[in-house]
């Protein structure tokens, strides 16, 4: 089937009041899809505003008050006719808002858009712009209204494209071809935007990942090498440090606060796109056929959570990887 062109129709937007909502624990690209949005719409005479569930990560509060950009923590949704989603579509990610949020859209006419990058699942919130073949919402963004960008536009771009490819560790043709063009039109320099997007770990963090490595288990199944560890957080981080570590796959599993197991996966670009191999397809949708909970995220980074021993869920992933590589990796060469 091929894929329909979507447009956005701008008079869908005039005369209503609309709340730009990022996702808890904002990282860049959900910020910047917001702030790129909200400058379409000053540029088409339209006023927005910008919102945040209950928690914005270190590295886009200090961006967004250089910039001087205004947004609210804990938005009233009441106060809006039009939300827009950016870089999720999941109830999880509301945060604090999720109750209210599940409230208003039963009680009140309200209009949801979610702009993302993400799979769309059954539970997701709202239908919108949804492409995960892009590999950041600001990529997605910049093919929806790139022609209407301008340079701080093109700059806050670019900033999503680096941050969500973990500073372009994926990549495609495609992809930096756009990141080339928001690129030359940001009047910044390479090295201005790239700072901006380099991430301190914190003190637990760096904690955490040497549990993690102590704890890690190297797995070779023919020449694919998958690599698992067991830690109680950050196990998105890990994993994804995992895979510079050599790991074809990596899973990282913990038990976290109030009984939930949280399990996070990454696949290398190389090895992913040569055996057509997808983290929600060939992994995330097999544990939640299992173990039910909420499965969230793309091809190459993925997480489970729900309640589950960490050792059984985590063994069975390991058993459905090894099945996968059998039967579908020929030569991983
Ligand atoms: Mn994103």
């Amino acid at each position: 089937m091929k894929r329909r062109i979507q447009k956005i129709n701008i008079i869908e937007f005039k005369n209503k009041k609309i709340l730009l909502l990022c996702h808890e624990n904002t990282d860049l690209d959900s910020f910047c899809s917001a702030a790129i949005f909200k400058e379409y719409l000053k540029r088409n005479k339209i006023e927005s505003v910008i919102g945040v569930p209950s928690h914005i990560n270190e590295q886009t509060t200090s961006f967004a008050r250089k910039q001087k950009m205004s947004f609210i923590i804990n938005p009233n949704l009441e106060n809006f006719d039009l939300i827009l989603l950016f870089d999720f579509n999941d109830f999880e990610q509301l945060g604090f808002l999720r109750n209210n949020f599940k409230k208003l859209l039963l009680v009140k006419k309200i209009k949801v858009i979610s702009f993302d990058h993400h799979f769309k699942e059954k539970r997701s919130i709202a239908n919108g712009f949804i492409n995960p073949k892009k590999l950041s919402t600001t990529e997605l963004l910049f093919d929806l209204i790139g022609k209407s960008f301008n340079k701080k536009m093109f700059f806050y771009a670019c900033l999503g494209m680096i941050e969500d490819t973990g500073r372009f560790l994926v990549g495609s043709k495609d992809f930096f071809e756009s990141f080339s063009i928001c690129l030359k039109n940001s009047g910044k320099k390479y090295s201005e935007i790239f700072r901006i997007t380099k991430h301190v770990p914190l003190e637990g963090e760096k904690i955490a990942f040497l549990k993690a490595i102590q704890r890690a288990k190297i797995i070779k199944i023919k020449n694919v090498v998958l690599i698992t560890s067991k830690i109680s957080f950050y196990q998105g981080v890990i994993a994804t440090k995992l895979l510079e570590f050599g790991a074809d796959i990596s899973i990282v599993c913990g038990l976290e606060k109030k009984g939930i197991t949280n399990l996070s996966a990454r696949a290398e670009t190389f090895f992913k796109e040569k055996n057509n191999f997808n983290l929600m397809k060939d992994l995330m949708i097999v544990l939640e056929k299992d173990f039910g909970g909420e499965i969230g995220g793309h091809s190459g980074a993925a997480q489970w959570k729900g309640i589950a021993n960490e050792k059984e869920i985590l063994k069975k992933a390991e058993s459905v990887i090894k099945k996968f590589v059998i039967k579908k990796v020929i030569n991983n060469n």
